[in-house]
């Protein structure tokens, strides 16, 4: 099998543009939900994705649709990509009963089994011994359709990812495990919670190859999931791809980040993936003005669409806070 780092992916000009309508999307998505937080319109708590998207597209980007993602707080492009439609998510974030669990819970723990979408829960690091279950699922069943799990670089630190991380290692589970390394942890600082510099060599420890990307090129996370993808539908076990990225935005949107600097921020919105993917395709000849044109104006229809299907929902009957609940 060969390494992930030497094998490349093609993409044709059609994929290439299809990149850029999921980048700007997801992107809009996640502005437009910033703006209807200050209007009050948002019952969710909303931890923005802005600056992340490419990790989102370059892992999700050609999915099957029994493939399984396992979502963090901050990936509802993931929803997105895997088939959700905008509408449905924006009326989730909502809470009206247009969403997908009807206004019923806080947005952010959703599944759709039938996307291949798990539902998270609030533990950190949680999700990464279920997603090595469901890996295992898959295994015993003989299929070879593959589990991406996320987590930021804080929930590496907790003892679900370690347990999660050998459990895969052992049996050698169809799983790409996918790190976005943002660099704080709600307000704590990479360097004050980690000893090393590279979360991907943690993947060592557990006998799999663990491997660091730029997490804004959305080419590079491509290639390095497609790599770990291949793999893993051949049998030969799990990666660790450690996306090296950044939040925008605070924690949260009530998160005002005073514990990072101004310049720190300019930094790293000089290194925004959309315009770095834009000025690539176009350097190519693949993206001209009135293609550029078409995906803004497919994007901005699609969001304004996703708004009005979420406010005409309408709002849940408390009579219905317990259907569907089970002990
Ligand atoms: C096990 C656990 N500990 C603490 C928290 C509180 N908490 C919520 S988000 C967060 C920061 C998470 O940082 P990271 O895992 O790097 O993901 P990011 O939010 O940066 O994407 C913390 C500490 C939690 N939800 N779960």
């Amino acid at each position: 099998m060969p390494s992930i780092k030497r094998t490349k992916f093609k993409l044709s000009p059609e994929e290439l543009l299809e990149m850029l309508y999921w980048l700007k999307l997801i992107r809009a998505f996640d502005e437009r939900l910033s703006i209807l937080v200050r209007q009050g319109k948002i019952r969710s708590g909303v931890y923005s994705g802005i600056g992340q998207e490419a990790i989102v597209v370059g892992t999700c980007f050609s999915l099957r649709k029994e493939d399984y993602i396992c979502p963090l707080h901050r990936d509802l492009g993931t929803f997105l990509m895997k088939g959700v439609d905008p509408g449905v998510m924006m009326a989730q974030m909502f809470a009206r009963t247009n969403g997908l669990s009807k206004g019923r819970d806080s947005a952010l723990h959703s599944g759709v089994p039938e996307l291949g979408i798990f539902g998270n829960t609030s533990m950190l690091g949680s999700n990464l011994p279920v997603a090595a279950g469901l890996a295992l699922t898959f295994k015993m069943e003989k299929r070879d359709d593959v589990v991406l799990a996320y987590f930021g670089e804080g929930a590496s630190n907790t003892g679900d990812f370690h347990e999660g991380l050998n459990f895969a290692g052992v049996q050698q589970l169809p799983v790409v495990f996918i790190c976005e390394n943002n660099f704080y942890a709600y307000s704590v600082p990479f360097e004050r919670a980690m000893a090393i510099e590279d979360v991907a060599d943690r993947a060592e420890s557990y006998g799999f190859e663990g491997v660091a990307v730029n997490g804004n090129d959305v080419l590079a996370v491509y290639q390095a999931t497609q790599g770990a993808i291949q793999r893993a539908r051949a049998g030969a076990g799990p990666t660790l791809i450690e996306c090296k990225t950044y939040r925008w935005h605070g924690h949260s949107e009530h998160d005002k980040p005073s514990y990072r600097t101004e310049e720190e921020l300019a930094m790293w919105r000089s290194r925004d993936p959309l315009p770095i993917f834009t000025t690539f395709l176009e350097d190519r000849s693949v993206l001209t003005p009135e293609k550029l044109q078409d995906v803004e104006s497919r994007v901005k229809q699609a969001i304004d669409a996703a708004v009005a299907f979420a406010e005409a929902g309408a709002e849940p009957d408390p009579a219905d806070a317990v259907t569907d609940l089970y002990a």
